[in-house]
């Protein structure tokens, strides 16, 4: 899927350029979530350009808000924001918070930064769907510290008692969460398993493929009378060479040498 690698490509580095433009911010889980935000906007999800509020869309909850940056360089594709916004981002004054706010930016759906709420948000959209008979599908995208708020489980147990089928979670398994691994903080493993035990179709994935993405949502669907979740495994930093898999930069600044190595990564001519 060559086209949507491509794509997911040029989303990395229009993500980086916004966030160092802003002077900081969320590099590490912004740059692990680019495949599946990129295969959702682009391919898999119910959408219509130009038309954030068409009434039967499929939805997108962006639990993690923190990794606002890549979702709003998408909004700009669609057509739903002024791709001169992104140079407001994070700015005083400015219209384009780093977390995620939908009172302020159209296209997004829910309005995030405390973790955990995002996935019972979307078990309330996919219920309230079902009563009306739309047919939209919502798909949630969480980070795995995220995982370690017990509303996540909450909302776990609510999915699968109410046989959510429409209901599609993705969980960025980037491994590291805001000051250590996710195993040193609170481990997760075996993560699948507890899925599977809480009622889901569980699947586990290269986060980073976006055909292993299109081909996991594919089986999910497939999977009637029970919710779904996608492990997706990534590296947080993907792309920038000193950033993957590094803790530390799950937020921060960069100096101009640091933005000229990180835009020479993922540029693919890294003289390292
Ligand atoms: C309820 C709540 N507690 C704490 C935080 C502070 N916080 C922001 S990001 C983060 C780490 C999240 O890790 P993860 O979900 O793995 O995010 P990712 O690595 O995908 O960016 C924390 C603890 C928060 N935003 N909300």
């Amino acid at each position: 899927m060559v086209r949507l690698q491509n794509k997911a490509q040029e989303i990395r580095r229009k993500t980086f350029e916004a966030i160092y433009n802003a002077g900081g911010g969320h590099y590490g889980g912004s740059l692990s979530a680019i495949e599946i935000l990129t295969a959702l906007h682009f391919d898999i999800m119910k959408l219509k350009q130009g038309e954030p509020e068409w009434p039967e869309r499929d939805r997108f909850i962006l639990a993690k808000g923190h990794a606002g940056p890549p979702l709003y360089v998408i909004l700009s594709k669609l057509g739903y924001i002024d791709p001169a916004r992104l140079a407001e981002l994070d700015q005083d004054g400015g219209s384009l918070p780093k977390h995620v706010d939908r009172l302020k930016v159209q296209g997004i759906e829910y309005s995030s930064g405390p973790l955990g709420q995002g996935i019972s948000v979307a078990c309330g959209m996919a219920s309230a769907a079902r009563l009306d008979q739309n047919n939209c599908y919502v798909y949630v995208l969480m980070g795995d510290g995220e995982l370690d708020e017990g509303q996540v489980w909450e909302a776990a147990m609510t999915a699968s008692h109410y046989r959510l089928d429409h209901l599609i979670a993705f969980v960025d398994r980037n491994r590291n969460q805001i000051d250590g691994t996710t195993e040193d903080i609170m481990a997760l493993e075996p993560l699948a398993d507890k899925w599977s035990a809480f009622g889901w179709h569980v699947q586990t994935i290269d986060g980073h493929d976006t055909e292993a993405i299109l081909s996991a949502v594919a089986a999910a669907k497939k999977a009637t009378g029970k919710p779904s979740v996608i492990i997706a495994n990534t590296v947080k930093g993907k792309g920038v060479s000193f950033m993957e898999n590094e803790y530390k930069w799950h937020s921060g600044q960069i100096t101009p040498e640091q933005y000229t190595q990180g835009v020479a990564d993922l540029e693919g001519v890294s003289k390292q």
